[in-house]
């Protein structure tokens, strides 16, 4: 088991050399057919901001890796997740519908699947393709249908929505219970020991942060002063299966070999790769081998240990020859932060580094770094390098994947719409309206324009995250063609630009394309 114990990385390589050598699939640019399905895998970094990649500007640390992609592959400017939080981001990508549409908010770590069964989702549209899907990494969008029990196979979750593999982080990082779960039962569990989570009241006896801040390799927040494993205190409380307690430092070397394994084992089919990082999400507890690798301590070393990750998918893609024959899709769930809890110190080793790159807010923000993200579409042969500066939000990956499969076979009902054009770098015709969900509210996008409608009941700011939330008791509107930090409020000034697009936020919200699927409003006005 890697999880409790750390094979050097080039023991890594070594191994995935190995089964790279073992598998002689057809699954081969030469012996694919003309016209057959790429493979599609989608690296989801975790709280990655627009500034924290080398090709975007980013001081601090090196992303060769990513860099490399995007040199080779298409750079966007203005891409973005659908929420400047984690589960509502997930959900839209998956489901093809705005969160807010499910009222999806970040959730706690016991709560039930929020993706409805009986609707195609992403999984299960490419399963009905005909590809092999697999998710690695965080969930983060609940599992089972209420009080779960963590001893058995808890369902519905990822194989109920169209994923024939899974090995879960079941929330996040810094969130109970902090064991694998793989296709949906805990890894390594003893049955002598079982597992119980709680996130009302202290469950066992395991220690809690709050009373025992001396067993902590970083201190936390009251929020994350719960129940302490691998010596970092939680969100909630757990008690039990000691043995399958996952060890932070791992993450990236086990979920990297759970991925392998599993392209790894592909010969016929095409596959889909849901490759959900926990980087660069808190806690940040890279390996001891990327320590130092960033001049801005944990925060940096994490975004280290995702680059060189990638590298490796990479490098696997490579010798299996399997490159060009794969769409790889880079992004984020959402902006960055630099205190979410744990005093990592990341503000302070900052430097010159800008997380959120030259726009304004962050992670749970309204601004534009909330949902403005890192995206590198990469596929050698169909998509020519270049740079895209095409407005695109994840809401609409769905469809356009399923046109990419010449998907006939199912009907992905809700927001999202066919940009796969512009995605392959064919267009540069961007969607002309998208909704950016926020911790505190909605705000709408065109090419041009930014407008956050009046909120005065949400505060205008997060004490706790030091963050902006993008929120006002005025409208807001920004010329972001003319002012891409969002500085000066111009909606006094363009009365006929604020009620459009105020008419079309409300259109797009009061429009429900999953009650009526025919209902989608098309990508243009008229
Ligand atoms: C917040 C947590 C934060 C993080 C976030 C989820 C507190 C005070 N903060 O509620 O630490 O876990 O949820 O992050 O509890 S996300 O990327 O999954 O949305
Ligand atoms: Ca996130």
């Amino acid at each position: 088991m890697l999880n409790k114990c750390w094979c050097s990385h080039s023991s890594i390589i070594f191994l995935l050399l190995f089964i790279a050598s073992c598998n002689n699939g057809k699954n081969t640019v030469e012996e694919e057919s003309e016209g057959s399905k790429p493979n599609i895998i989608l690296f989801y970094v975790d709280d990655l901001g627009y500034g924290d990649i080398g090709c975007y500007g980013a001081k601090g640390v090196n992303t060769p890796h990513v860099d490399s992609l995007a040199r080779q592959g298409l750079r966007f400017t203005d891409a973005h997740c659908t929420s400047a939080t984690c589960t509502p981001s997930r959900y839209s990508l998956l489901t093809g519908s705005y969160a807010f549409r499910n009222n999806a908010a970040i959730l706690p770590g016991d709560a039930p699947l929020i993706i409805d069964t009986e609707k195609e989702t992403l999984p299960s549209m490419a399963q009905k393709n005909g590809y092999a899907t697999a998710v690695v990494g965080k969930w983060h969008l609940g599992l089972g249908d209420g009080a779960i029990d963590w001893n058995t196979r808890v369902s519905p979750g990822p194989s109920e929505i169209g994923f024939d593999y899974s090995f879960l982080l079941p929330a996040t990082g810094d969130r109970v219970p902090c064991v694998y779960m793989e296709n949906q039962k805990v890894v390594g569990l003893d049955t002598a020991d079982p597992i119980q989570v709680d996130y009302e009241t202290p469950v066992g006896n395991l220690p809690l942060g709050s009373a025992h801040p001396e067993l902590l390799k970083v201190a936390a927040d009251e929020q994350h002063s719960n129940t302490i494993i691998n010596g970092i205190s939680r969100i909630g409380f757990m008690s039990g299966g000691t043995k399958a307690h996952w060890v932070d430092e791992d993450f990236s070397a086990v979920l990297l070999e759970k991925a392998m394994t599993f392209m790894g084992k592909q010969k016929e089919n095409p596959f889909f790769l849901f490759f959900s990082f926990h980087d660069i999400h808190v806690p940040r507890m890279p390996h001891a081998d990327f320590k130092g690798k960033s001049s801005m301590g944990s925060r940096g070393d994490a975004i280290a240990q995702m680059d060189w990750t990638v590298g490796q998918v990479m490098h696997f893609l490579e010798k299996k020859g399997l490159k060009e024959n794969t769409l790889v899709i880079f992004t984020s769930d959402n902006g960055p932060v630099l205190d979410d809890g744990y005093a990592d110190r990341a503000k302070e080793l900052l430097g010159e580094h800008r997380p959120s790159g030259h726009f304004r807010g962050g992670k749970y923000s309204a601004f534009e770094a909330g949902t403005r993200v890192p995206t590198i579409a990469y596929w050698p042969g169909h998509i020519a390098p270049g740079e895209s500066g095409a407005l695109l939000s994840q809401v609409d990956f769905v469809r356009s994947f399923a046109v990419l499969m010449k998907d006939t076979v199912t009907q992905i009902h809700g927001d999202s719409q066919d940009m796969l054009s512009t995605l392959l770098g064919k267009s540069n015709k961007g969607k002309d309206y998208i909704i950016e969900e926020s911790m505190f509210g909605k705000a709408i996008r065109d090419k041009e324009w930014k407008y956050i409608p009046a909120n005065p009941d949400a505060p205008t700011f997060m004490e706790n995250k030091s963050m902006e939330t993008g929120m006002s008791d005025q409208d807001q509107l920004y010329h972001l063609s003319k002012d891409p930090k969002e500085q000066k409020n111009v909606a006094a000034q363009y009365p006929k630009v604020v009620e459009r697009l105020r008419d079309r936020l409300e259109k797009m919200v009061k429009t429900n394309p999953l009650a009526s699927p025919t209902a989608i409003l098309t990508n243009s006005m008229h």
